[in-house]
């Protein structure tokens, strides 16, 4: 309590009376920030006094959300600093709620990297993250008439209290001019690159503190700074606005994330971002590694540079580029350090998100690491030759340079000595497709890591009475540490005061979700309905639509027939679309407008009712998961390459209607069908269903309730908007094949696996068991297994 009040005084001039919640949560996470700070000086201590070997995850995103809670519960004192809270006249909770997001990221590969820092601390693994320090996160939504409007999300305000600048390790990067080659008097040969625009790198450390550990971390957050604030020698030529420009153009870089979420965005400023936190990134891993050992010559024994998805591939060409313009290094002793010290992780098969640069982009941006990229696609491009005897059609698919662009992706399996996906299923379409030829030369480079998610953030910390009640049945907290303990909960399938308990802790959860829902934006939800959800970015390929359709179906039957059988839903939705995803922001207005519609029509009352929750995100996400009783992951098979957020669900206990795709097919395994709601086409039904032709239209015409559904959405809804385009788009697509994702030929077996969960939900000892069972069979998923996983057979590091 003293140092809470020290700071308020110190850092805002004020006493506890004076002070407002805004500066409390400052004070609060400034303390937190300072007990973080000294456990990790000691653990890089430690670190450097036994060379440690160190793992470092290069990430475009890290969605952290709030980290007040969290880290305290990692520090075991959220007892204690609630405390002080609560004695120093505040509240908790509100405090809590007072902290902005760290939304530095999109939706599964940034939150995805954060679960991983938590992970990797808790387990005692020297790992740091790296990424950019956005001015900007990802954009707050709100809707107006129905439809998204993005507006800046401005965090570090108070968000920034987590980060400490460190000024002295400021990196220098460069972009454009010109390069030379040099001869020495020696015969030795160098490069001179001269007329270049130099950009600072300043890093502003956050602390990562682990759970019952004293092992500590960092993200480092690159910001852009221009070297000089405005540059004199301009200024007094009289050009002062090109000054003023100069700074504007280095700090733009890490003014803002891009919002586009599978989808390739082509802008020069993302590669300008990407090679930027790069650069920096690896100057300042060699600058220490330097200063430890003195030469870079063991650097493959001292580090493993992760890269999450293609974003950090510039790490490659960049590492090179400073074994052999700095250190000197021949080219086969700088390609033996670098393909032993990366290895990349593919989050995606979606062919619109793979990354290719154009080549007079990169050329003009980056002359050295253009050469670079020349040089390593030539050798590629021989050894594959002699491979695969010169087959052209070989070559064409695993180039590194095609078609004057550069395939990021190509360029990643080619130099990393290990290549993984992120469920069993992905990992089989890479090996069968994505890098098939690539999988047949080199099978042991290719690897498997599931997903999965910081259970102690996701169930324990967001569920406290589910935690609660699981370490009352298992008799310890054995399962925050070990996953698997979750099974001993196993044993309380069949008895009745346990999952009475179960059903209770839901209740409490719907309530306390509908309060805050209420508070937030004075909507009403009916709590004696089951929460039936879909939280995700949205996507045509995760099939929000599909959900939509069946609500519309359910709407036309409730007015033909009043006695249709239909057990009363609240169907949940949260979804923020790209910016320029004009098909994303169409579903988000149909969304809107079916929900008015329903809410207001008396034929719903009490049994069908439908919310679009405004800018869903990580914070949303925490009270909202544990409310949930339906878990809607129902994406075209072969599409989503793991999911998370299925994870959460299934730890809070809500059962899974899906798709057999992504990470599901996992999940289904371990619980079994009787356990899960699962529909729809498999991967290679689908695929083979595109082989021969796929007609949507034969499943318009031969199901005269989803013609009517898809009719309807020409008509439109109360508001009087048509979603004629939509609709055009499933029976005869545009520019794009009709019904691209497979939603009419999955709609009859989603309308009936809805049916089945809504029969089951009428009969609760057998839901709740279910739910206990999903539960219990939940720890396969939890981080901490995929961090070993990482561990033991791609970063080959110790851990507890
Ligand atoms: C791609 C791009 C393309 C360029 C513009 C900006 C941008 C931003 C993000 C991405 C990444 C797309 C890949 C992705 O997010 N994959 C998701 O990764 C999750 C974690 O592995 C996984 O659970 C999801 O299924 C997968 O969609």
């Amino acid at each position: 309590m003293d140092l809470i009040i020290g700071k308020l005084r110190r850092n805002f001039g004020r006493d506890v009376d004076e002070a407002t919640s805004q500066q409390m949560f400052q004070a609060c996470a400034l303390v937190v920030r300072d007990i973080i700070s000294e456990r990790q000086l000691k653990s890089a201590d430690k670190e450097r006094d036994e060379h440690a070997r160190q793992v470092h995850y290069l990430s475009m995103e890290f969605l952290m959300g709030r980290s007040l809670r969290k880290n305290a519960y990692n520090l075991g004192m959220v007892k204690p600093l609630t405390q002080a809270i609560e004695a120093l006249g505040f509240s908790a909770a509100d405090l809590f709620e007072e902290e902005p997001d760290a939304g530095l990221g999109n939706g599964g590969l940034g939150r995805l990297a954060a679960c991983y820092l938590d992970a990797a601390t808790t387990l005692d693994i020297p790992l740091t993250g790296y990424t950019i320090c956005y001015e900007l996160g990802i954009f707050k939504q709100k809707i107006v008439d129905g439809q998204q409007i993005e507006l800046p999300d401005n965090w570090l305000d108070r968000g920034g209290a987590w980060l400490i600048t460190k000024m002295d390790e400021t990196e220098e990067v460069r972009f454009g001019g010109t390069v030379k080659d040099v001869w020495y008097p020696d015969g030795s040969h160098g490069i001179d690159h001269s007329g270049y625009t130099t950009v600072l790198a300043v890093p502003r450390d956050m602390q990562i503190a682990g759970y019952k550990t004293n092992q500590a971390n960092v993200l480092r957050l690159w910001d852009a700074k221009s070297p000089t604030p405005v540059d004199m020698s301009l200024y007094s030529a009289g050009e002062y606005l090109k000054a003023v420009e100069q700074q504007a153009n280095a700090e733009v870089i890490s003014k803002v994330l891009y919002p586009e979420d599978n989808h390739r965005e082509g802008k020069s400023l993302r590669l300008k971002q990407q090679y930027f936190f790069v650069s920096a990134t690896v100057q300042s891993i060699c600058r220490k590694h330097k200063a430890e050992y003195g030469t870079l010559r063991n650097f493959h024994e001292k580090h493993v540079l992760q890269i999450n998805d293609t974003h950090p591939t510039l790490v490659i060409p960049e590492l090179m580029r400073i074994l052999l313009d700095q250190e000197g290094y021949s080219w086969e002793d700088a390609w033996y350090i670098v393909s032993r010290s990366v290895a990349y992780t593919n989050h995606t098969v979606l062919s619109e998100a793979l990354e290719r640069w154009p080549q007079d982009l990169v050329e003009s941006l980056l002359p050295r690491i253009w050469q670079i990229i020349v040089e390593i696609s030539n050798r590629y491009q021989s050894e594959l030759s002699a491979y695969w005897n010169g087959d052209q059609s070989k070559l064409e698919k695993l180039a590194i340079i095609w078609g004057h662009e550069v395939r990021m992706a190509n360029l990643c399996v080619c130099a990393c000595s290990a290549v993984n996906g992120v469920s069993a299923l992905h990992t089989e379409i890479l090996k069968t497709d994505v890098f098939k030829d690539a999988y047949q030369r080199q099978p042991d480079k290719f690897h498997n890591v599931t997903n999965g998610v910081d259970h102690r953030r996701w169930l324990s910390e967001v569920n406290p009475e589910l935690d609660a009640l699981i370490i009352d049945c298992c008799g310890s907290d054995k399962y925050l540490l070990q996953p698997d303990a979750l099974t001993e909960l196993e044993k309380f399938a069949d008895d009745a005061a346990v999952l009475e308990k179960l059903a209770d802790i839901k209740k409490h959860n719907k309530a306390r979700f509908a309060a805050w829902v209420q508070r937030e934006s004075g909507v009403l939800l009916n709590t004696d309905a089951m929460f039936d959800v879909q939280v995700k970015r949205l996507h045509e390929y995760k099939r929000q639509l599909l959900n939509a359709l069946h609500i519309i179906y359910l709407w036309q039957q409730l007015h033909a027939n009043p006695n249709f059988e239909l057990t009363p839903r609240v169907y949940l939705f949260g979804a923020k679309a790209a910016p320029g995803y004009a098909v994303a922001k169409e579903i988000i207005h149909l969304l809107n407008s079916l929900a008015d519609t329903v809410n207001k029509d008396p034929v719903c009352k009490d049994k069908l009712q439908m919310v679009f929750l405004e800018n869903y995100r990580v914070s949303m996400a925490e009270t909202l998961i544990p409310a949930s009783e339906l878990s809607e992951q129902i994406s075209t098979a072969g599409k989503e390459a793991s999911g998370t957020s299925n994870m959460k669900f299934m730890m809070n206990g809500a059962l899974t209607i899906g798709t057999l795709d992504g990470a599901n097919v996992e999940m289904h395994q371990r619980v079994g069908d009787e356990n899960f709601f699962l529909f729809g086409l498999k991967t290679e039904e689908v695929n083979e269903m595109r082989r021969r032709g796929y007609k949507s239209y034969e499943y318009y015409m031969q199901n005269p309730a989803l013609k009517a559904v898809i009719d309807q959405l020409t008509v439109g809804f109360d508001d009087g908007v048509s979603y004629a385009g939509l609709a055009k788009r499933l029976l005869f697509g545009n520019g794009c094949p009709p019904d691209e994702y497979f939603l009419l030929a999955d709609f009859e077996s989603y309308r009936s696996a809805q049916l089945s969960a809504g029969r089951t939900y009428l009969d609760p000892k057998t839901w709740n068991r279910m739910s206990l069972i999903n539960i219990a069979r939940s720890g396969i998923f939890a981080a901490d297994r995929s961090i070993r996983d990482y561990a033991d057979e791609i970063w080959h590091v110790p851990h507890r």
